[in-house]
């Protein structure tokens, strides 16, 4: 089973991300907590990486690719992955289908997780990330829906898409996405 969580910043993707995989005992692959660690860890893509980060854009696509192709092989052996903000571009999704089919995987279902902005806001603010200033996050709306929203189509003209309303407690939401997930091949 290969899941692809996406949704704003904010969104919940992580949350449900956690849940979820536990609840199927699946792989959990966010490239958020990726870069995170690489960052903490003083690497040379943590370094690369922060500057992006700090200023609410994408990390760039041949970074992310290269890092989620390493660990993609990895946790895809499993039971199965969900890919937790990844991919957030087209140049992204593309490379994606390049990984896959050259493992002979497929995608099972992309899931939205759609909260409107206003709550998105409240709720970054709420956590204090380094990222989650009010600049910054207005600047990550913006790339949302500039380079992440077009996947959308992508994935819906490909009949994968469910969208998922992500307001709400975060068991109501969890309920929410446990109704469309696939059934287990
Ligand atoms: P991410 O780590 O993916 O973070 P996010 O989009 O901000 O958060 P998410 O949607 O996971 O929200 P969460 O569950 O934490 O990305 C951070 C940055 O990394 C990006 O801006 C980018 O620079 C870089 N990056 C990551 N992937 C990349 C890629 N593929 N390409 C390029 N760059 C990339 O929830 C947020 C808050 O809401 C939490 O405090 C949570 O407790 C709360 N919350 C969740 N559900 C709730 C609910 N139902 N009700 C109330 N609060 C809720």
């Amino acid at each position: 089973m290969l899941i692809i969580f996406i949704g704003p910043p904010g969104s919940g993707k992580g949350t449900q991300a956690e849940r979820i995989c536990t609840r199927l005992d699946i792989a959990h692959l966010s490239t958020g907590d990726m870069l995170r660690a690489a960052i903490e860890a003083e690497t040379e893509l943590g370094s690369q990486a922060a500057a992006y980060m700090q200023r609410g854009e994408l990390v760039p696509d041949q970074l992310v690719v290269e890092m989620v192709g390493e660990s993609l092989g990895r946790a895809n052996s499993s039971s199965g992955c969900l890919l937790d903000g990844f991919p957030r571009s087209l140049p992204q999704a593309e490379a994606l289908d390049g990984l896959l089919q050259r493992e002979g995987k497929q995608l099972s279902q992309v899931i939205e997780l759609d909260v409107p902005d206003e709550e998105l806001v409240q709720r970054l603010l709420a956590r204090k990330r380094p990222d989650d200033t009010s600049e910054t996050i207005q600047n990550r709306l913006q790339v949302y829906q500039q380079q992440t929203r077009p996947l959308l189509d992508y994935y819906q003209q490909r009949g994968l898409l469910e969208s998922v309303r992500g307001s709400g407690t975060m068991e109501e939401v969890e309920e929410r996405i446990q109704a469309v997930l696939p059934t287990r091949d």
